[in-house]
């Protein structure tokens, strides 16, 4: 049976111990840790084994220092896109109605 390894990805403020909990849980030294941030600048996999098979995948990522700036970007944005959205439906409402109506125009006259 295909057995999907789940992946877990690590994020979090920068310089906060990401990486050293993936090095921890993957027990690999090759995951760079410094005491400064901005270390990880690439989102890495590193596999958990127990007894050899893994178990896990878990994704190093680089900080994220700016998370309450990026959401209210987001929450902005998806306002803008839902009114954009409207504005689209409407105008295809609109657009409908006029094909409909030239259409039985057009019939009518035949
Ligand atoms: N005191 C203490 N220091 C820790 C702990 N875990 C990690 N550190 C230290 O915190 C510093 C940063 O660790 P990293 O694992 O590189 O942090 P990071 O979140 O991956 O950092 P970026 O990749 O820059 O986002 C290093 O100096 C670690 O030794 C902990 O549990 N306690
Ligand atoms: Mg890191």
């Amino acid at each position: 049976m295909n057995q999907e390894i789940p992946k877990f990805t690590v994020v979090g403020r920068g310089n906060k111990g990401k990486s050293s909990i993936v090095s921890a849980l993957a027990e690999d030294d090759s995951v760079v840790i410094e005491k400064g941030a901005g270390t990880t600048e690439n989102c890495c996999e590193f596999p958990v084994r127990v007894d050899d098979k893994v178990q896990i995948i878990l994704i190093d990522t680089p900080g994220f220092n700016e998370a309450p700036e990026v959401l209210g970007w987001m929450r902005a944005m998806r306002f803008r896109l839902r009114t954009a959205a409207r504005w689209w439906q409407s105008l295809c409402g609109i657009l409908i109605k006029a094909i409909n109506l030239a259409t039985s125009a057009g019939c009518s006259s035949q």
